[in-house]
């Protein structure tokens, strides 16, 4: 390990530093020495220049399918507060725009439920037709693999249509943390590290630039802070086109997290020079200054940052809802005197950081004031569509993969071509059918008289019966009128409470959350991941367990809006204390683990004098565990147990394993001293789902036999019910077969004994 002075050296003479350097330094260096040492990197990158732009933000909506708990911004739809822009509404967005000087336009919004590839395509299409002169950096990773993955294309043929449509960089925001663990905390739902990384990578191949962000300041730790810079760092190595990193402030107000409150300026400034001196490959350090406001994204030019973002005008709410300041808007001017106070010389760049030099009596160009984005309940905002409200529909068609035909409908909707001809048709008809009333104008006149007449003597008949009978009349007329309450009152109730309107809730289980999401939006349910597991065996992001639940059995139905909580199956996996299971017997070590989630490799025996099925020692990924070993391994893990065995008992008896499921079998084999051979399901279960309700119907070793401890058996499974019960059954007249020669041979050595005794 090297002291701070020798790293400092090391970082002087422009050396990478280690992920071991960068905690130490972290945690020990003064403050001043890492704004020494940040400084020096960011001279050596960009000299005295500080860079800022002319820019936009377009957050189309912020309605969102996940629910991050650190998001202040995400809303429902249907919720009071959520805004939803058509892409008409973009479009004209966008040519508002028009005139303006600015170079950038940064698209960004919730996860929508409706939006699909294609719509995001149109999206960037309208905004570069309106403003073909700027530069289109659009959606986060994060919405790119959602959107791309409910297309069903490759992340390659998904960024090649949202490059066509014209978009022309990708911001770095949804990195969050990339630690699995904290990310299955903060934000289950969003796509894994990994995935967020592919997207990168497949952009930077494609030659498009990227930006990265990291989340920082709530429940974080170093280690996870320096091991999310060194996954940038790897990747910029390997495929580079990082344009920039931002450090991103955590800001605490209006979300789930609120109660963490927020990190020090000083750790802010320990941020942005550990960001500049780890990533020595990433050309630009960005305070982004709505996130910071404007004092602090001064200090942080000393602390190595090379760029301030820019212009804004008031278009993103991100951090205002979080509780930075409202309505961010700074002037060329503003930007550059700030940049000027902390010593250096503002440079005006493009996306791809190009200068950009204007003539003299371009400045300042911005010919109107631009209007803010609309805002939850704008006073002189432009007034956000509401988002589209949905009718719960009565049956479901789960259609995994295809792209939701529901696009947000225009209210002045254009008849199709067939519908003009219907309303044509009509119209003939009824002119048809008013001539015929015209030449047929007597008959009528004649019926109309004789109805008349009709009416006449029916109300004479009522007067008379009411004068005659009062006191009848008073009581069926009150019976009327009481009839009349009560169904008043039920219409009330069932506009008003939605009584009566009730979903069946689907069975959620072993669909990926996205798909869920998408069929609880269109029920009308609402969807709460309450609970996260990890399963090797499944997908992230799967369904694993629901409340309430429809069984097989039982449908369940609710009202509309009613919360459905959701355990998902994380996307990454969590690590675990391995805990010390040895000197105790092999059934006490068995539980222990699986309570921390871990499983077996394997049962290697060895013979003793004293005990059987006792755990001497184990292993895991070659290393003995002992009782002072403090180490962590992914869910999952497969531990070796060395166990001992007296030599008398060095045979075992096979278990019956037919008609139990996998995790009751591996259970059973383990407790009768053997090992899981092989595990083979056959084609009755389709997906990996399937395989948590498979049964064992076959097994290699002979149930009964003795074999040697140790012995590796395996499994053969299946979700046929027909195979299972005719296997069960085979198994069943099997056991008692063995059971009777078992009786008879005992019964023989009797009599053997017996007639030897005589
Ligand atoms: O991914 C959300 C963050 C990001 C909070 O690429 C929050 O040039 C703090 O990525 N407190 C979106 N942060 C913004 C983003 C971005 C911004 C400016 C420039 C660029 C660029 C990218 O905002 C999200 C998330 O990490 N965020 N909520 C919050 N309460």
């Amino acid at each position: 390990m090297r002291n701070i002075s020798e790293i400092a050296d090391s970082v002087r003479r422009g050396e990478r530093i280690s992920t071991d350097d960068a905690l130490t330094l972290w945690r020990e260096a003064p403050l001043w020495l890492l704004g020494e040492l940040a400084t020096e990197r960011k001279r050596r990158a960009s000299g005295d220049k500080v860079f800022y732009n002319r820019n936009v933000h377009l957050e189309p909506s912020n309605i969102c399918l996940f629910n991050c708990e650190f998001c202040s911004f995400r809303r429902r739809e249907g919720d009071a507060d959520a805004w939803y822009m058509s892409l008409d509404e973009v479009e004209a967005r966008a040519r508002e725009l028009q005139g303006s000087d600015i170079t950038e336009v940064h698209i960004v919004g919730g996860v929508h439920p409706k939006h699909t590839l294609d719509t995001y395509c149109e999206m960037i299409r309208r905004v570069k037709r309106a403003l073909p002169h700027v530069a289109i950096k659009a959606y986060t990773a994060v919405e790119i693999f959602y959107m791309i993955r409910l297309a069903g294309v490759t992340v390659v043929e998904g960024l090649r249509k949202l490059v066509e449509a014209g978009m022309e960089a990708i911001p770095g925001g949804g990195a969050e943390i990339f630690d699995a663990e904290l990310r299955s905390k903060i934000c289950p739902e969003k796509c894994s590290a990994e995935e967020w990384l592919a997207v990168h990578r497949a952009a930077h191949n494609m030659g498009l630039s990227t930006n990265c962000t990291m989340l920082y300041g709530h429940i974080e730790t170093l280690e996870q802070r320096v091991d999310h810079l060194d996954r940038l760092r790897k990747l910029q190595d390997e495929a580079p086109g990082f344009d920039a990193f931002i450090p991103l402030k955590y800001r605490s107000r209006n979300n789930r997290m609120s109660d963490i409150g927020e990190c020090s300026v000083e750790e802010d400034m320990r941020m942005m020079a550990m960001s500049r001196i780890f990533l020595d490959n990433i050309p630009h350090i960005k305070a982004y200054w709505v996130a910071y406001g404007r004092p602090t994204t001064e200090m942080a030019l000393a602390f190595g940052a090379d760029d301030i973002d820019g212009t804004i005008e008031d278009t993103t709410k991100i951090y205002s809802m979080a509780g930075a300041d409202s309505a961010p808007r700074m002037s060329v001017a503003e930007l550059e005197a700030l940049v000027r106070d902390a010593g250096f010389t503002p440079v005006e760049r493009d996306t791809h950081y190009n200068e950009v030099k204007r003539g003299q009596n371009t400045e300042p160009k911005v010919t109107k004031q631009l209007t803010p984005q609309p805002t939850p309940q704008p006073k002189s905002a432009p007034k956000p569509t509401p988002a589209p409200k949905q009718e719960p529909k009565e049956e479901l068609k789960i259609e995994t993969k295809t792209e939701p035909k529901a696009e947000p409908k225009p209210t002045a909707k254009k008849p199709s071509l067939e519908q003009q001809i219907k309303e044509e048709m009509k119209q003939k008809e009824m002119t048809k059918r008013d001539s015929h009333a015209i030449k047929s104008g007597d008959i009528s006149r004649k019926v109309a008289k004789e109805n008349k007449t009709k009416d006449a003597s029916k109300r004479d008949a009522i007067f008379g019966f009411v004068t005659r009978h009062p006191f009848t009349a008073n009581v069926v007329m009150m019976g009327v009128l009481a009839l009349a309450l009560i169904i008043a009152l039920y219409i009330g109730l069932l506009s008003g409470t939605r009584h009566g309107k009730v979903i069946a809730v689907p069975d959620f289980r072993g669909m990926n959350i996205i798909d869920a999401r998408h069929i609880a939006d269109v029920t009308d349910l609402n969807i709460i991941v309450r609970d996260s597991i990890f399963d090797v065996d499944l997908p992230g992001g799967t369904v694993v367990d629901q409340l309430p639940r429809t069984s097989d059995v039982r449908d369940v139905t609710v009202k509309p809006g009613r919360k459905v909580y959701l355990t998902i199956n994380a996307y990454s996996r969590r690590m675990v204390d391995v805990p010390y299971v040895a000197k105790q017997t092999l059934r006490q070590a068995l539980n222990q683990l699986e309570r921390e989630g871990l499983t077996v490799q394997k049962i290697i025996y060895e013979s003793d004098l004293t005990s059987t099925d006792y755990v001497l020692r184990q292993l895991v990924d070659g290393r003995e565990v002992h009782p002072e070993s403090k180490f962590k391994v992914a869910v999952g893990t497969g531990v070796t147990l060395h166990v001992s065995y007296r030599s008398e008992e060095q045979n075992t008896t096979v278990p019956r394993l037919v008609g139990l499921s996998f995790a009751q079998a591996k259970s059973a084999v383990w407790d009768n001293g053997l090992n899981i051979g092989k595990v083979v399901y056959d084609e009755s279960v389709e997906d990996i789902v399937m395989r948590r309700k498979a049964k064992v119907y076959s097994q290699s070793l002979r149930q009964s036999s003795s074999v040697s401890r140790g012995s590796e058996l395996s499994l053969y499974l299946t979700c046929d019910e027909e195979l299972l019960e005719t296997k069960r059954c085979e198994a069943e007249t099997e056991a008692k077969r063995i059971e009777e020669e078992r009786r008879k041979a005992e019964e023989a050595a009797l009599e053997a004994m017996a007639d030897a005794m005589e």
